[in-house]
């Protein structure tokens, strides 16, 4: 089981003062050189015993909670042993060296990993989604990465992989056994399995905006005239006083950000708070009007802020010089005015054509398209008081239904491509499949050579997901056609 003649050791938790710390130690000579630092020992394997570790010398080092994990049963398929111990500087730190003194080698930044991945714990993908869960900076991430290691994309992977063997099983069995009874294998059949598979393909590949949402946040950027209530505005929707409020126009000069996560979004939303936008003569503003100009030129989504309905239309339409990112139209501060004069009444529909019309909509979130007489067409408007609170949670909603409108969301059942390496491979695939569909179309090739264009898809494929036996094109001829018959 053993791929690697050295055991490693290390400390499996970030350094620094903390209740507890993990030393993990892994290889043929986990047992034999824990025994020598461990006390009592042997320890029976999968039950926690809490142990005592001692140096060379005799010294106690600390007294931890020992796991010991017997080959094949461990995270790497090696013997093992985990030592909770007191978190801090000294103590981890103590046990690893006495480690390494009775035998043990530093491991390598994901060494424990790969030895998983050599052993055959896991695959390829399923190693990446180990970093891409320690690296999970939102609730989206840590779902895709949970997913990809329980084995989802692997399996998708795998399941594309067998269908391109498949047609050249199909153009094989062709080749290799034209005399047989079943008769030749209709061209049209293998130009539909491999028309199918390029869709799946497809599919897989689409999901990489959604994966950049889910990675990255959508950009939301809040965007309008200075003094609209956009910094007060994003502190709310945060939840903290980040960026600073004040009754100077002009206040926010550089942008300011901050990623939150409403409840049930499907990706994070990273909120850019950006200086007010008009004609300044002030050099330092101006520079800070040029990075709110950047902004929304990078943004998913603009939030255009207006205090009035003439100020709210001006935003949108000045936003709109800059992005071609979807507008949502903001109307702010809206504690401040009669709500029985002033409020819209609400259409029920954030994206349904509906004119604005005077009502009593009692000071609620008003989600309407259009800020009529501005050519703003098919702008949902959502009145806010950033005071009060009131709006916000619609307003959320109504920027998660925009972003994955015009983004695309995850789709539940088509796992997400969160990694390049991933998307290269199965662009190389594509692309391989391209070739062959448009030679086996033409007739251009013969079918030998136009199966080498599958057996690179099936390559690229195998890269995802690493080792597979490559070459079982054969079994699969045997396998389905009954050839042995
Ligand atoms: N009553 C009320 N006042 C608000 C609301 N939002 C903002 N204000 C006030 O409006 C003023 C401007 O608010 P800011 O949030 O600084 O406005 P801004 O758009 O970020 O301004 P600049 O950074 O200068 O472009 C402040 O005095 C806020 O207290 C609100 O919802 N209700
Ligand atoms: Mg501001």
């Amino acid at each position: 089981m053993t791929t690697d003649e050295e055991t490693i050791v290390a400390l499996a938790t970030p350094p620094g003062r903390g209740a507890l710390a993990v030393v993990r130690l892994s290889g043929p000579r986990a047992h034999a050189i824990a025994a020598a630092v461990i006390r009592p020992w042997p320890i029976e394997a999968r039950r926690t015993c809490w142990c005592a570790v001692v140096a060379r010398d005799g010294t106690l080092l600390d007294r931890p909670v020992a796991l010991v994990y017997a080959a094949p049963r461990s995270y790497t398929g090696e013997d093992a042993v985990e030592l909770i111990t007191h978190g801090g500087a000294a103590v981890p730190a103590s046990i690893v060296a006495a480690l390494v003194d009775a035998g043990a080698r530093p491991a390598h930044p994901g060494e424990f990993t790969r030895r998983a991945v050599l052993n055959g714990r896991m695959d390829l993908a399923q190693a990446e989604a180990v970093g891409d869960l320690v690296d999970a900076r939102s609730g989206a991430m840590q779902r895709a990465a949970l997913a990809q290691l329980d084995g989802g994309l692997s399996r998708r992977v795998r399941g594309l992989r067998e269908a391109v063997v498949g047609v050249e099983a199909l153009i094989a069995y062709d080749i290799d056994f034209p005399e047989e009874d079943d008769g030749p294998v209709s061209r049209e059949r293998i130009a539909a399995s491999a028309s199918a598979a390029a869709d799946q393909i497809a599919a897989m590949l689409a999901t990489a905006p959604a994966a950049e949402l889910a990675r990255e946040g959508a950009r939301v950027v809040i965007a309008g005239a200075p003094n609209v209530g956009k910094s007060s505005l994003f502190n709310a929707l945060i939840g903290r006083a980040r960026a600073l409020v004040s009754d100077v126009p002009g206040t926010t000069r550089d942008a300011v950000d901050a990623t939150i996560e409403p409840e049930g979004a499907p990706f994070p939303l990273h909120l850019i708070d950006t200086a007010g936008l008009r004609d300044s003569a002030d050099v330092v503003e101006r520079l800070g009007i040029e990075v709110s100009e950047r902004s929304l030129a990078a943004a998913h989504v603009v939030l255009a802020c207006g205090e009035t309905r003439a100020g709210l239309c001006a935003a949108i339409d000045r936003v709109r010089q800059h992005t071609g990112a979807p507008v949502i139209g903001v109307w702010t501060k809206r504690d401040t005015i009669p709500v029985d004069t002033a409020s819209f009444s609400w259409s029920g529909s954030s994206t349904g054509p509906a004119d604005p019309s005077p009502g009593a909509s009692a000071g609620r979130a008003a989600a309407r398209s259009g800020a009529s007489g501005t050519g703003s067409a098919d702008v949902p408007i959502v009145e806010v008081s950033a005071s009060t609170g009131a709006g916000l949670r619609p307003l959320l909603a109504i920027v998660v239904d925009v972003v994955a409108a015009r983004w695309g969301a995850p789709a539940p059942d088509v796992p997400l491509i969160t990694r390049a390496r991933h998307r290269h491979a199965l662009e190389r695939a594509a692309a391989e499949l391209g070739a062959f569909r448009e030679a086996w179309a033409a007739r251009a090739l013969p079918s030998v050579v136009a199966a080498v264009h599958l057996r690179d898809a099936a390559v690229a494929l195998e890269a995802i997901v690493g080792a597979i036996d490559a070459d079982d094109v054969l079994a699969r001829v045997f396998a389905e056609f009954c050839v042995g018959k």
